[in-house]
């Protein structure tokens, strides 16, 4: 039997497409791989698995998923498990666009939670800033560099910010992720032409993209490192997260909430609420509080 090490790229038709040292294999599961756990998790691109080859020697089967340095995950199946979406990348580059679709924040403040829970180095890009003035730009982005997350504004377009968003993806591991239709593949394509990559439009009507990319697919990068392109997601659930822990996840709370009245305070309705003063105060943004609170609302109802 023939034992290797390699890194699955590409998932397609059932198939993962696992790199051993720029040999590619195409490689299915081992059927007892999952059964302690039915509905667990399947095998995620960036994951480092352990492959038998067949005798052809250019197919094989994974048997073991080595363990993960890093991922980027969500709820699946009504909560029950969670889905690996990416692993073992350094930065999450969580694609946004000022209008068309609109910038939405609360997608953005899931993403930062789920980059901190998951070991991933966070970085907001802003695309489309060909569509909107500098002062609506902003109005929607001073808030997060208040707070100190990076952000980086881009125009695939008008192909602005791409030498700082490269400098980002150099040597690295990387993933973009965000709504369907913000440019993810358009500022791939726009830094490396020649990729295979396609670009979807945007409704006319709604504003929103129509999942073009519909696969998550890892590159290698010319200069050194990697970067992986996925399909745009709807929604980013919170895996098993407890509301009364959602506050440690917001950085601007993190000297207020332990001077809180009461023990446990939810920051909601409780008298001698230190992070409702400072939102009074306006140390802490409405966005962000408001987005807590429908944050905590959604994690209440699981
Ligand atoms: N005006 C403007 N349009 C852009 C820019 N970047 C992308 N677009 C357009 O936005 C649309 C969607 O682009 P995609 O790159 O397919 O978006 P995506 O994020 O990969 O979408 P999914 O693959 O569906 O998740 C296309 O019509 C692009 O031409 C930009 O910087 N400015
Ligand atoms: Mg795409
Ligand atoms: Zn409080």
């Amino acid at each position: 039997m023939n034992r290797q090490v390699g890194t699955v790229f590409k998932r397609m038709k059932g198939f993962y497409y696992v790199d051993v040292e720029g040999t590619v294999y195409l490689c299915r599961i081992k059927g007892n791989l999952f059964q302690d756990n039915l509905y667990g998790n399947s095998v995620a691109v960036g994951d480092q698995v352990e492959i038998d080859l067949d005798a052809s020697e250019d197919a094989g089967w994974i048997y073991k998923i080595l363990p993960r340095q890093s991922k980027l995950s969500r709820p699946a199946r009504e909560g029950k498990v969670e889905q690996v979406l990416v692993s073992n990348v350094e930065n999450l580059l969580i694609i946004t666009s000022i209008k068309k679709p609109p910038f939405r924040p609360g997608i953005v403040d899931r993403f930062l939670i789920t980059a901190q829970r998951g070991g991933l180095q966070p970085f907001i890009i802003l695309n489309k800033t060909d569509l909107a003035n500098h002062q609506f730009i902003q109005e929607n982005t001073a808030t997060y560099a208040s707070l100190g997350y990076p952000i980086l504004e881009t125009s695939a377009i008008e192909k602005t910010g791409l030498d700082a968003l490269k400098t980002l993806l150099h040597n690295k591991t990387s993933v973009l992720s965000g709504h369907s239709g913000v440019g993810k593949s358009s500022l791939l394509k726009a830094l490396f032409p020649e990729w295979q990559i396609k670009i979807g439009s945007i409704s006319s009507t709604s504003h929103k993209g129509k999942h073009t990319t519909t696969i998550s697919e890892m590159y290698r990068l010319p200069e050194g490192g990697y970067v992986v392109d996925t399909p745009g997601i709807r929604e980013l659930g919170l895996y098993q997260l407890p509301p009364e822990q959602l506050d440690r996840f917001f950085i601007e709370f993190e000297t207020k909430r332990d001077q809180c009245k009461f023990k446990g305070c939810s920051h909601r309705h409780e008298p001698g609420c230190q992070v409702q003063q400072a939102v009074n105060d306006g140390e802490i943004t409405e966005l962000r509080y408001k987005s807590y609170c429908s944050i905590y609302d959604s994690l209440r109802e699981k």
